[in-house]
């Protein structure tokens, strides 16, 4: 058996019960089988890649809290701290209802390459919990954040582990987390990032992660002679990604027709409404049936089912797994030139294999959505020299580095003869810099 298929399968027996995270290796480690079949007896011999594929640490702990009624609650939360092989760790925090260890651990794992992918020294973590912000009060949000900081601040520093925002986890949420963190500890650092603009944030973090993605996918579409401009464009999700996606995308001269909740669907022919868009899920967090009343134009569908709209563009924005085999073939039947994942594998692995196959130009979220994190991590140098850098700066240099990326994945797609794959492209180029440190650093 080759190495490769040898780690797949002891991880899929060492980790029962968690498919995410097993989809998630498998990806990688297929892409990376020229770059192993190289060096495989070195790399078996010093089992880089059962280093490479096990967290250093994983943190699991009980979170109580109290409802407003008085009522106590308990919660689990997590944080797997995946690699710091080239810096702290460094990834988001999920609040939602179905988090576990296992979709903990698949966000861990790509976090490692998507860092890396950055050109930025950040090594790779993520957490959450099983609680939901949904429908809570204020008050029981700042409950549970604070109960949940009370044991995470014991793992986490400005130069160890530095988390942030991810479903769930807004500017609210970072707020409840930094106050709490710096009333236990006493120190005022960069330990989070996302934070308000008052105490330390970053311009541009917020619009960072659905910019980032309009900026790698313009790159990659002028490099195969297209233009966003007037293209139509379909995004899922209403949060915080697909939100300045849409904004961006617009910015750009394309027209974005869709959006949806995990309770249903927005087309909007005339292009969605930002501004209605943030007023509804930003400042009132209601659901997406409130759209109507702003734009009477638009139709709102129960389910899902945004794949089903004719588009040149589709950017899957919400969660895991939500672009599926039958929705991409309707996309492909429709005439798509494109999709690129604003959300962490929002792509299963049949339809990735099914747009690959139909010469699709598609970008993976660990490349596409990296906008997020690398803004991350400059709010990160900006926290340590104590300055403030404008919104034009720091919009700038995140162009910068997705322009950087795509032609840093691109690059290595064509030199392992999989030129266009930026699913091999991206998994080679973040696992090149990984592997160095790793090796440089001896066996830690
Ligand atoms: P938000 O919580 O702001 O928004 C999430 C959106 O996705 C909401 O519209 C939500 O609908 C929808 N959604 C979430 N879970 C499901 C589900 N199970 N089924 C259907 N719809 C769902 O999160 P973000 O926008 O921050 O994150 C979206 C994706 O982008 C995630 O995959 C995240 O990991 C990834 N990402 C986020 C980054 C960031 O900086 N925030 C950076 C890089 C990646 P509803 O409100 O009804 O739940
Ligand atoms: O998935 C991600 O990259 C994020 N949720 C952002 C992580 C971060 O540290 O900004």
């Amino acid at each position: 058996m080759s190495y490769v298929d040898e780690v797949i399968a002891k991880i899929e027996k060492e980790n029962p019960g968690e498919p995410e995270f097993h989809q998630a290796v498998r990806e990688v480690l297929n892409s990376l089988r020229p770059v192993i079949e190289k060096n495989e007896e070195t790399y078996r011999r010093d089992a880089l890649l059962e280093r490479l594929v096990n967290p250093e640490r994983q943190i699991k702990f009980r979170v109580p809290w109290i409802d407003d009624n008085g009522q106590v609650h308990v919660n689990t939360g997590y944080r797997v701290q995946f690699s710091s092989a080239i810096g702290p760790y460094k990834g988001g925090l999920r609040l939602h209802p179905s988090v576990n260890l296992g979709i903990i651990k698949f966000l861990g794992f790509e976090q490692v390459f998507k860092n890396s992918l950055t050109g930025l020294p950040i090594g790779g973590g993520k957490g959450g919990s099983d609680f939901d912000p949904k429908g809570k009060s204020d008050r029981e949000v700042m409950a549970f954040c604070q109960s949940f900081m009370s044991e995470l601040c014991k793992y986490i520093g400005s130069d160890t582990d530095i988390p942030a925002g991810d479903i769930g986890t807004g500017a609210r949420e970072i707020g409840y987390l930094f106050g709490e963190y710096k009333k236990l500890r006493g120190l005022f650092t960069g330990v989070l990032t996302g934070k308000g603009l008052s105490f330390g944030g970053s311009l541009a973090r917020t619009e960072a992660t659905g910019y980032g993605l309009l900026y790698i996918t313009q790159e990659m579409l002028r490099c195969h002679g297209h233009d966003i401009a007037g293209k139509t464009v379909t995004v899922s999700g209403s949060g915080n990604v697909a939100i300045y996606a849409i904004e961006k995308a617009q910015q750009l001269g394309a027209k974005v027709v869709t959006c949806s909740d995990s309770t249903g669907w927005v087309y909007d022919p005339d292009g969605i409404d930002v501004a209605a868009l943030k007023e509804i899920k930003e400042r009132k967090r209601l659901r997406l049936t409130e759209y109507a009343k702003y734009r009477p134009q638009s139709v709102y569908h129960e389910g899902r089912g945004v794949w089903v709209t004719p588009c040149d563009i589709a950017l899957p924005c919400a969660t895991q797994n939500e672009l599926t085999l039958d929705d991409v073939k309707t996309l492909v039947k429709n005439g798509v030139t494109a999709v690129a994942e604003g959300a962490n594998m929002p792509t299963t692995a049949d339809a990735t294999d099914y747009l690959l196959q139909n010469g699709i130009l598609f970008l993976p979220g660990k490349a596409s959505n990296a906008g997020g994190v690398a803004t991350s991590a400059l709010e990160m140098s900006q926290n340590s020299e104590r300055l403030h850098w404008t919104f034009e700066q720091v919009d700038a240099q995140l162009r910068e580095i997705m322009v950087d990326l795509y032609h840093h994945i691109d690059d290595a797609a064509k030199r392992y003869g999989r030129e266009g794959n930026y699913v091999d492209g991206a998994n080679i180029a973040g696992f090149e810099k990984v592997v160095d440190a790793m090796i440089s650093q001896g066996i830690v």
